[in-house]
C-alpha cells in the first residue's frame, strides 16, 4: 500500500502554519499501548482522541495494538478479517503457535484498525520469557507483580507480532512502531535486541519514579538532580518496572514525553533527554451557533441543580441560583492531584464567605474513584424525596389545571379559594413532612470501604466541612466515575463538566493534565498549576491566562501554605463574579480551544514519527525536522476588553462589579472587541509578545 503524501498543518485562529513533507512510501505505523480500547487513565484519551488525525494521515497503514479484554471488545470493537495479507498471515501464524490475537476496527472517530492480543492465553510462556529477559537484558522480574507480568507477556507478544509481520511482507518493510508508557515498553526493547527492521518511538506519559516520589510528599522538583534513582526505585519495590521503563527510553530511536516539565524530569530520572515534546490534544467540537456551548452549560447545570435539590433536601436554605459548582476529578492520588490543597482552600473560602456574609453558596464535587460498596442510603433517599415532591406538585398541578379549565368552560373566573381541597393539602403536608431529616446532608455519596483511613474524608473531618447550614461551602465526594445510567447522578462526565462553573486541578504531579484541557475546550474555566504540563503550556501561549478563565496556581516558587492562599483567592475572586462576568469569561475560555486541537498539536507527533523513520532507515527517508516549536513566541493577546491600567485589571479577569445592573461592559461589545483583536490577519498577527504590545487594541488603546 504505497503512500505518497505530504502533510500541511494550516493556520487555526491565527496559530502559526507548519508544513512538513515526507514521502511515506510503504511505511506502516503500529501504535502500541496497554490502553488501546482499554480505559485505565489518560493514555486512553490520548490514543482515542488522536486516532482520527493519525488515521487520516496513514490510512490503511495504521494499526493500534493493545490487550484483548473481552468486556471492552464487546462494547467498543467490531471484529473483522484483516484487509492486509501480511497482517492476516502474521495473525494466523501466531494463532497456530498457541497465541490468541484478534483483529478489528475500534469504533471511535477515525475507526482505526486494532490488533488485540490476549496476554492471559499465553501466560504459560511467562517463566520462559522472564528467563529470556534476564539472559538477554539482565532484567529480573519478581513473580508477585501482576502488572509487570502483564508487561512481560505483552512485550514479548508485540515483539513477536512485529517480527512476524516483517517476515510476512513481500519486500523489506518500513515499520514504525510507537510504544506508550512502560507497560508497553518491553516490546520496543526486544525489537532492538532482535534487530528487527523497525523504527521505534517511546513516549512516557509520567515517569514511574516521579509519580511515586511525589506521592510520598518528597520535595521533588528541588531535588531532581540529587536522587539516587536505583536506590529510590529499589526502596519502593519498583526496580524491575523502572528497568523496563529506562531500557525502553534508551533503546528508542526517538524518545518523547508530553510536556517540558516532564522532559526535565525524564532527563534526571531516566537519564535521557526527550528528543521531542508531544503535548496532548483533543478533538475539538465546534458548534455552528457560537453560543451553543453556553446553552449546554445552562441545560447541564439545571440537571446538577436537580441532584443538589435532592441531596440537600430538608436543608435547602440556600439560593441555588446563587450557587457556584466547583469540581475536581481524576485518578485518586490525593497529593499528586492536589485534592489536599483544594480541601484546605475550601476551608479558608468557607471562612471568608461567612465573614463577608456572602449570599453565594459553593458546592464542591470530588469525583475520584475509591473502594466502596455502593451508594449510601441517605444519598439515595435524597433523590427519592425530591422525586416524591416533584410527583406531588405534578398531581396537584393537574387537579388545579382541570378545575381551572372547567371553570373557564362555563364562562366563570375560578374561585381561587376552592381550587385546592383538603385532600390536596393533606398530600402536600405529607410530602413536606417527608423532607424532615435527622442528619446533615452526607458529604459522601457512597459507603466507603476504607472510611477511617480515606484521605478526603479525614481531611473533611479535620477541617470540619460537614455540609452544615451555616457553611457557605458544601462538599460532595462521589468516589466513582460518573455514568449516565447512575440512579443518583445520571450524567456522563462531559455533561457534568459542562454544567459546572469551575474545574479545580491544583496538581503537584501532573505531566500533562487532561482535566483542565477538557474544561477549556468546553468553555469552562479551570485552575491548574505551573507544575502541570497543561498549566505551563498555557502560560507559554497566553499573555494573560486568567483573563481567559485559565487560572495557573504557583506551586513551584511558593510554600504549600502560600499556594493554598493563592488558590483561596482565585476561588473567592471567582465566587464574586456576576453571572454576566462568568458568561463573558466562558466565551473567552472557549476561544482557546483551537490551541488544544489535535489539528494543531498533532504536528509534534508527526515530527517525531518522521524523525524516527529517517533515523532508522536513512537510505530511504531524508528528513530535516523543522522545530515545530520554532514559532513558540506566539502568544494569545490579552482580551481587548481588559482595562489597560494595572489598577483596574488587578483581578486579571472580567471587570468586577457587585451589581449586574451596573456592568461596565456590554457583553456583545466585549465579545466583538475580543474577536477583532483575536483574529487579526496572520500578517498582522503577533508572533510574539512584543509584537502584540505594538498592536493597538480595537478601541484605539494599547491592550498591553
Ligand atoms: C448560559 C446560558 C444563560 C444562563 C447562563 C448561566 O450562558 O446561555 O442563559 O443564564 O449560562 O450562567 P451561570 O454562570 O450563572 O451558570
Ligand atoms: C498520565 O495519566 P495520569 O493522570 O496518571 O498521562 C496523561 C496522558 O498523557 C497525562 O495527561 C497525565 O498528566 C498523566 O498522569
Amino acid at each position: 500500500m504505497p503512500l505518497s503524501r505530504s502533510l500541511s498543518v494550516t493556520s487555526l485562529s491565527g496559530l502559526d502554519d507548519w508544513t512538513e513533507e515526507l514521502d511515506l512510501e510503504d511505511a506502516v505505523l503500529f501504535e502500541i499501548a496497554w490502553e488501546v480500547a482499554n480505559k485505565v487513565g489518560g493514555i486512553y484519551t490520548v490514543i482515542q482522541t488522536k486516532a482520527r488525525l493519525t488515521a487520516e494521515e496513514w490510512g490503511e497503514n495504521y494499526f493500534l495494538v493493545g490487550p484483548y479484554m473481552e468486556s471492552n471488545v464487546r462494547t467498543q470493537v467490531e471484529l473483522i478479517e484483516p484487509p492486509s495479507q501480511a497482517v492476516k498471515r502474521t495473525i494466523d501464524n501466531m494463532n497456530s503457535a498457541g497465541c490468541k490475537v484478534h483483529f478489528g476496527r475500534w469504533l471511535i472517530e477515525g475507526s482505526p484498525y486494532v490488533v488485540l492480543i490476549d496476554v492471559g492465553f499465553t501466560a504459560w510462556s511467562l517463566d520462559r520469557w522472564k528467563n529470556e529477559l534476564w539472559d538477554s537484558c539482565g532484567i529480573g522480574m519478581p513473580w508477585f507483580d501482576r502488572e509487570a507480568n502483564d508487561a512481560v507477556l505483552f512485550g514479548f507478544l508485540t515483539a513477536w507480532f512485529l517480527g512476524e509481520f516483517a517476515a510476512q511482507c513481500d519486500k523489506p518493510p518500513h515499520i514504525l512502531a510507537h510504544f506508550h508508557e512502560w507497560l508497553a515498553g518491553l516490546g520496543l526493547v526486544l525489537c532492538r535486541q532482535r534487530q528487527l527492521p523497525v523504527a521505534t518511538i517511546f513516549t512516557t506519559h509520567a515517569t514511574l519514579l516521579g509519580r511515586y516520589l511525589c506521592a510520598a510528599n518528597i520535595d521533588f522538583y528541588n531535588n531532581l538532580s540529587n536522587f539516587n534513582v536505583d536506590k529510590e526505585a529499589g526502596d519502593r519495590q519498583i526496580y524491575h518496572r523502572y528497568c523496563l521503563e529506562r531500557a525502553a527510553a534508551h533503546c528508542a530511536h526517538i524518545f518523547t514525553t508530553v510536556s517540558q516539565i516532564t522532559a526535565i524530569e525524564a532527563e534526571h530520572l531516566l537519564k535521557r533527554k526527550p528528543d521531542v515534546v508531544t503535548p496532548n490534544g483533543l478533538n475539538v467540537k465546534k458548534f455552528s451557533a457560537t453560543h451553543e456551548f453556553q446553552n449546554l452549560h445552562a441545560h447541564s447545570k439545571a440537571r446538577i441543580q436537580e441532584f443538589v435539590r435532592g441531596h440537600f433536601y430538608g436543608q435547602l436554605d440556600f439560593n441555588l441560583d446563587k450557587s457556584v459548582f466547583l469540581f475536581i476529578a481524576g485518578r485518586y492520588e490525593f497529593c499528586n492531584k492536589g485534592a489536599d490543597i483544594f480541601l484546605e482552600a475550601l476551608a479558608r473560602l468557607n471562612y471568608l464567605l461567612r465573614v463577608k456574609n456572602s449570599d453565594v453558596t459553593v458546592i464542591a464535587f470530588f469525583i475520584m474513584p475509591a473502594r466502596t460498596n455502593n451508594f449510601n442510603v441517605e444519598s439515595l433517599k435524597g433523590q427519592a424525596v425530591r422525586k416524591q415532591l416533584w410527583d406531588t406538585a405534578q398531581t396537584v398541578k393537574e387537579k388545579f389545571g382541570k378545575k381551572l379549565y372547567e371553570s373557564l368552560l362555563v364562562g366563570q373566573l375560578p374561585d381561587v379559594s376552592k381550587m385546592l381541597d383538603k385532600e390536596d393539602f393533606t398530600m402536600m403536608k405529607r410530602a413536606i413532612f417527608s423532607t424532615q431529616r435527622q442528619c446533615q446532608p452526607p458529604i459522601c455519596t457512597h459507603n466507603m470501604l476504607d472510611d477511617g483511613s480515606d484521605p478526603i474524608l479525614n481531611s473533611l473531618r479535620r477541617i470540619g466541612l460537614f455540609n452544615s447550614s451555616a457553611d457557605r461551602v458544601k462538599v460532595i465526594f462521589h468516589p466513582e466515575f460518573l455514568s449516565s445510567t447512575s440512579p443518583l447522578l445520571p450524567m456522563d462526565y462531559e455533561e457534568f463538566v459542562r454544567g459546572c462553573h469551575l474545574g479545580v486541578f491544583p496538581s503537584y504531579y501532573e505531566p500533562w493534565g487532561y482535566t483542565p484541557a477538557e474544561c477549556t475546550v468546553m468553555g469552562i474555566p479551570s485552575i491548574s498549576t505551573n507544575l502541570s504540563g497543561f498549566g505551563c503550556f498555557m502560560e507559554e501561549h497566553i499573555a494573560d491566562p486568567s483573563a481567559y478563565g485559565v487560572y495557573i496556581l504557583d506551586r513551584r516558587y511558593r510554600s504549600v501554605d502560600e499556594s493554598c492562599n493563592q488558590l483561596t483567592s482565585f476561588l473567592l475572586q471567582f465566587c464574586q463574579q456576576s453571572r454576566r462576568q462568568r458568561i463573558i469569561q466562558r466565551n473567552r475560555t472557549e476561544r482557546l480551544s483551537d490551541l488544544l486541537d489535535w489539528r494543531y498539536l498533532g504536528r509534534y507527533y508527526i515530527s517525531a514519527r518522521y524523525t524516527a523513520l529517517a533515523t532508522a532507515f536513512p537510505d530511504t527517508y531524508c528528513y530535516e525536522p523543522q522545530d515545530p516549536t520554532s514559532k513558540k513566541g506566539f502568544s494569545y493577546p490579552r482580551p481587548a476588553s481588559i482595562p489597560p491600567s494595572p489598577a483596574m485589571s488587578r483581578h486579571s479577569s472580567p471587570h468586577h462589579s457587585d451589581d449586574d445592573d451596573h456592568e461596565r461592559y456590554d457583553e456583545d461589545l466585549e465579545a466583538e472587541k475580543d474577536r477583532l483583536n483575536f483574529r487579526q490577519p496572520s500578517s498582522l498577527h503577533p508572533c510574539n509578545k512584543n509584537a502584540s504590545e505594538s498592536i493597538p487594541a480595537s478601541d484605539g488603546s494599547s491592550d498591553a
